[in-house]
């Protein structure tokens, strides 16, 4: 029975909050949002969703949201402005950067929620082609860009994301994810609680590799593992697997040149050697070597806490590679190659935007990565002078005051900036600093079409959804404002850059009236000619938009995701994928070249994902933040005693920083790692309830000097990062 109003009505859509995009049913009245509830009739959720979905209304409802364009004032406060003042002025000044320092003086930094909606990561990287920025940068390089550049190295496909079979596999080696609360990533797995269920009820496996003891390796078998040590059970693993010949031959004359190299490479990883290094003894490594071999089927999958080491790249390059060589890639059971029903990658692909290395950072000498820069040199990119300095800074859903590395130098460096625009829902630690906040849709107030992480989806699936909200306020999308900056600057977005030739013939339509260029024209198309799409007609069965829309719960294309297809994929020469790449024989090398450990900082930090957080923004609902909620540490009774800590708060200080938050003594963390959530130390922003309970910038630990990051993908290093405890003073 429902309670709302009697006019009130009911709105299929799903949830772009993370990855699953779980299907939710929303209740609109008046043009307000009611409530959100779990779609029963959702292929792929089937009624569940998770807390912080059901509590997006208090954010879409939120008195604290941003709904008007803010012009920052001398004395740092904000007032309310009309878009058109806003935007005559953010073009006049940006047009003066570009006059006085080149486009490549204009950056952006595009935030993790950005990355669910399809228009807003077309038209504004269109836009900062056109003005020729080369300040580019993403939340990717503290998630997941390792996991592209492994990808490139493998396979010549940074676009590819290679996912567990979890229907059909026998065997999951699970290595630095915690999906029972991240509800998994860079798989599309709704319900995968039942799913890793149903893999040990049908007789196989799930073995979790991580330092704590989190919520998923309690219900499963857990081997904790020092943090940052992956690379050497990994290494560990396929020596076994070469010297015990339980390597697959076939599989790897089939589809892969360089064994040889990769088999050297492990030669000097013999499990005595990866034990202290690992924390794990030399015979739980060889059983593991030898059961993920025997396996019927096996997959080895590794997500944030697999990324975010000094190894990132390497430690995902060799969980496909033991994928692969014990003959388990590409087929059921196994690893999956990604695979969209929106051709976006295969373009992408084509048109080289998915790019490794063809650009160095101004500072640090840095590769690029799919044309991006690491974010943890932005600071020293604003704050070093000379030519391609940045000068202004375009944000998008992001807030890299919190999320990046020495948050400290960031926020000081963006106090230099001759323009800094952010578009959010919030004013928050970072765009507090900003000329204009620009209230941004939230994702019910726009139409969209799952892309990205969506094609991580062990069943092939495709839905649309229609805006269920007109946005509150003044709100608009991103796609809109750039298209009008754009047009107040006197710039066509399509006369030159990467997606040039695709634009040209669009805009061939546009003028003869056929159609407008717009985002959701350009996905119609792709989806059109795409490998699902209905070919223009050619294909009468095949989809297009309008027979999406007539599916609101969306289509289940295929119960699995396609093997056989890295043939397809690999983009290499000889189209085999590559086991011995270079940069990995050299990362290899780097393992044994590390210093000795500081005894200062005898610990080691890592992350935490807490179920009613979404990374820093979802602090503000009430909701979620009911109950005790409060940023703590976990610190192991033993680690506890020997620096003394007996009260409540405790004082974390690394070789960058120091914060004080509070304290859970717990086993759950092995001894000698302490775990800390990131996302919170919230101060000064719109948001009053998350300014409430603040808690500690975990960034304030972390370093972004150069030398510091990843060295292959430039990735920030945030899980294994020595720090010592102190009574908190
Ligand atoms: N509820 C909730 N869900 C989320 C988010 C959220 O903030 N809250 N954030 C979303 C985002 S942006 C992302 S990218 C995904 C991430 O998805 P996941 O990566 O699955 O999420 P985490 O919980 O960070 O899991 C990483 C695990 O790695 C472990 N770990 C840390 N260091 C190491 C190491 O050196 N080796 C090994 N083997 N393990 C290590 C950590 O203890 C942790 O359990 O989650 C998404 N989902
Ligand atoms: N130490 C440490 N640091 C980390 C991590 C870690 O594990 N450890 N994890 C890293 C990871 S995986 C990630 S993804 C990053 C996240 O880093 P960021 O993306 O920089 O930060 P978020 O906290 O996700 O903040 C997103 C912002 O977008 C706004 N927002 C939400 N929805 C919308 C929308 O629809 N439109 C607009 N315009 N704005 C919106 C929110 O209000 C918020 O201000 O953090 C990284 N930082
Ligand atoms: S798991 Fe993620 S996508 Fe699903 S309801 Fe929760 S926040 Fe939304
Ligand atoms: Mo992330």
């Amino acid at each position: 029975m429902s309670i709302a109003p009697a006019e009130a009505t009911q709105r299929v859509t799903y949830c772009r909050i993370c990855e699953p995009m779980c299907g939710l049913i929303a209740t609109v009245s008046d043009g307000r949002l009611v409530s959100l509830r779990p779609d029963q009739d959702h292929p792929l959720s089937r009624g569940r969703a998770c807390p912080k979905g059901i509590a997006f209304t208090d954010i879409q409802n939120d008195p604290d949201r941003v709904l008007e364009p803010l012009r920052k004032r001398a004395d740092g406060t904000f007032d309310k402005v009309s878009w058109d003042v806003a935007l005559a002025d953010i073009a006049a000044r940006l047009g003066a950067v570009i006059t006085a320092h080149g486009g490549q003086s204009v950056g952006q930094y595009f935030g993790n929620p950005a990355a669910f909606g399809y228009a807003t990561s077309l038209w504004p990287g269109v836009f900062m082609a056109r003005i020729g920025s080369r300040h580019l940068y993403s939340a990717g390089s503290q998630d997941i860009n390792s996991r592209f550049v492994a990808s490139k190295l493998l396979y010549g496909a940074a676009s590819q994301l290679p996912f567990p079979d979890l229907p059909r596999t026998h065997f999951l080696l699970m290595l630095g994810a915690n999906p029972l609360v991240s509800h998994g990533s860079a798989l599309r797995a709704p319900r995968i609680k039942d799913d890793l269920a149903d893999i040990v009820r049908r007789g196989g496996r799930v073995v979790v590799i991580d330092p704590r003891r989190t919520e998923t390796a309690r219900l499963y078998e857990h081997l904790p593992i020092t943090p940052d040590s992956d690379a050497w059970l990994l290494l560990s693993m396929l020596h076994v697997i070469f010297d015990e010949d339980l390597h697959d031959t076939n599989a790897i004359a089939a589809q892969a040149s360089g064994a040889a190299g990769l088999r050297a490479l492990c030669a000097g990883f013999p499990p005595e050697v990866a034990a202290p290094r690992t924390g794990i003894d030399a015979d739980a490594i060889r059983g593991l070597a030898r059961d993920f071999a025997a396996a019927p089927s096996a997959s080895a999958y590794g997500r944030t806490g697999a990324c975010l080491g000094r190894h990132g790249t390497l430690v995902s390059f060799l969980l496909d590679a033991l994928t692969l060589v014990t003959g388990n890639l590409d087929r059921p059971g196994g690893t999956l190659m990604s695979h969209p029903v929106i051709p976006l990658e295969a373009m992408g692909e084509r048109l080289g935007s998915f790019s490794y290395d063809t650009m160095r950072s101004r500072v640090g000498d840095l590769p690029d990565v799919n044309g991006t820069f690491p974010a943890a040199v932005m600071a020293d990119e604003i704050s070093t002078p000379g030519p391609g300095q940045m000068r202004a800074l375009f944000i998008i859903a992001g807030n890299p005051v919190l999320s990046v590395p020495n948050s400290a130098a960031l926020e000081s460096a963006l106090r230099q900036l001759d323009l800094f625009v952010a578009f959010d829902l919030y004013v928050n630690e970072t765009n507090r600093h900003a000329d204009y906040i620009l209230p941004g849709t939230t994702m019910l107030e726009r139409d969209d079409l799952p892309i990205a992480f969506a094609a991580c989806s062990p069943t092939l699936f495709a839905q649309s959804t229609e805006a269920v909200l007109q946005p509150y306020g003044q709100a608009r999308q991103e796609w809109q404002v750039y298209a009008e900056i754009a047009r107040r600057m006197g710039l066509s977005l399509f006369a030159t850059g990467p997606l040039e030739r695709l634009n040209r013939g669009l805009a061939w339509l546009e003028r003869r009236g056929v159609l407008r260029v717009t985002p959701q024209a350009m996905m119609g198309l792709l989806l059109r000619a795409g490998p699902y799409g209905d070919r223009f007609g050619l294909r009468r069965s095949g989809l297009n938009l309008r027979k999406l829309r007539a599916h609101p719960h969306g289509v289940v294309l295929a119960d699995h995701a396609p093997t056989g297809v890295l043939g397809d994929v690999v983009r290499l020469p000889g189209g085999k994928v590559c086991l011995d790449p270079a940069e990995i024989v050299a990362d290899v090398k780097r393992l044994d070249g590390h210093a000795d450990r500081d005894p200062a900082f005898p610990l080691l930090l890592i992350g935490i994902r807490e179920m009613r957080s979404q990374n820093s923004w979802m602090h503000n609902s009430p909701t979620l933040m009911k109950g005790d909620r409060q940023h703590r540490a976990r610190i192991n009774p033993a680690d506890a005693a020997a620096a003394g800590i007996t009260g409540e708060r405790v004082r974390i200080v690394s070789a960058q920083g120091a914060i004080e938050t509070g304290v859970l003594i717990t086993d759950e963390v092995v001894v000698g790692t302490i775990a800390v959530p990131q996302g919170w130390g919230h101060r000064g922003g719109g948001w009053q309830l998350a300014n409430a309970v603040p808690g500690a910038n975990v960034n304030e630990l972390t370093s972004n000097r150069p030398e510091d990051l990843e060295r292959l993908a430039g990735m920030s290093v945030l899980n294994g990062v020595p720090v010592r405890l102190e009574p908190a003073g």
